[in-house]
Formats: structure tokens, C-alpha cells, sequence
């Protein structure tokens, strides 16, 4: 499947810690937006669709939440807890995320402008989107 994490470089001295994000060095894309997910409600499943183009690397800033990605084949389940991790999802991969803590921030970067038709929202029709693209 075609995601993993990153590892990030901490810069750290006695002041405490910085990691820089950039675009085609520890970033694998050009950033054309940057958003963050927080103050989500206990219980609370976002995602749940699939892109047909954009990539993306969601980082916990603060706090944790876990990450269900499938990319038609298998599942895997990854927890982002830590703000040096990053995960890199490919396009062509149903995600859900669930179980953030009070917490958690989630940054994500993105290699598109958001464009609702990017979006494939039911999981049927993404079974049948990567049927015809991937054959
Ligand atoms: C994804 C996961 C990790 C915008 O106007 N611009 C934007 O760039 C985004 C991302 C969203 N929106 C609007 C659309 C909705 O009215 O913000 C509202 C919430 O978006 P959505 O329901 O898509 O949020 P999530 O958390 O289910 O999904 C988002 C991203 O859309 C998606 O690409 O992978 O975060």
C-alpha cells in the first residue's frame, strides 16, 4: 500500500524543539494547502472516503488519534501520536480516522487546492473506481 511514515528531524537544544516541513525534500510533494483538525468531539469518526488525486501527510501535532487506510486489498491501522511522524497516504486510499484524543491537533498537508470532485464518499464506489483504474 502505498503509504508510510516519516520520520522527522528534530532540531532540539536546551530551548526545547523545532522540526522544519519542506516541500520535495521531507515532504514527497509541493504544498499547495495546509489545514488542521482539532477540537474533535469524543467518539468521533472523520474521513471516511478516498481521493482520486491528492496526497497528503497528516502529523498529530499535539495529542493522538488512529488512522485506518485501505487501499482496496488490505487494511492498516496506524496511531500518529507524536509530532515528529508523519503519514503519507497515496492517492486511491479510503481512510478513517477515529479515537482523537482531547487534544489532538492534526496538521495535514496537501499537494491539491481542496476540489469537492476529488472526493470519492461512498465506499462502494471507490471499490469500483479502483476496479477500473488499477486493472
Ligand atoms: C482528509 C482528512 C484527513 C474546506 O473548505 N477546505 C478544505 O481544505 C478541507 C479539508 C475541508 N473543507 C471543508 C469541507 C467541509 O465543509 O471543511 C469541512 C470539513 O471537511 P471534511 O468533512 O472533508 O473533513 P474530514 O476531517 O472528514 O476530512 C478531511 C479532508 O477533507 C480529507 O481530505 O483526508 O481530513
Amino acid at each position: 500500500m502505498d503509504v508510510k511514515i516519516i520520520d522527522f528531524e528534530v532540531m532540539g537544544d536546551e530551548r526545547g524543539s523545532l522540526i522544519a516541513l519542506e516541500q520535495n525534500k521531507n515532504i514527497p510533494f509541493e504544498i499547495k494547502r495546509v489545514y488542521y483538525i482539532f477540537n474533535t468531539k469524543e467518539d468521533v469518526k472523520r474521513g471516511l472516503h478516498a481521493h482520486k488525486d491528492l496526497q497528503q501527510v497528516l502529523i498529530a501535532l499535539s495529542g493522538s488519534c488512529k488512522i485506518l487506510l485501505d487501499d482496496g486489498r488490505e487494511f492498516v491501522e496506524f496511531e500518529l501520536n507524536s509530532p515528529d511522524k508523519g503519514l503519507f497516504i497515496d492517492k486511491l486510499i479510503w481512510r478513517e480516522i477515529y479515537d482523537f484524543s482531547e487534544n489532538c491537533v492534526l496538521l495535514v498537508l496537501a499537494n491539491e487546492y481542496y476540489k469537492q470532485e476529488d472526493y470519492i464518499r461512498s465506499y462502494q464506489e471507490f471499490k469500483n473506481y479502483i476496479h477500473r483504474v488499477k486493472k
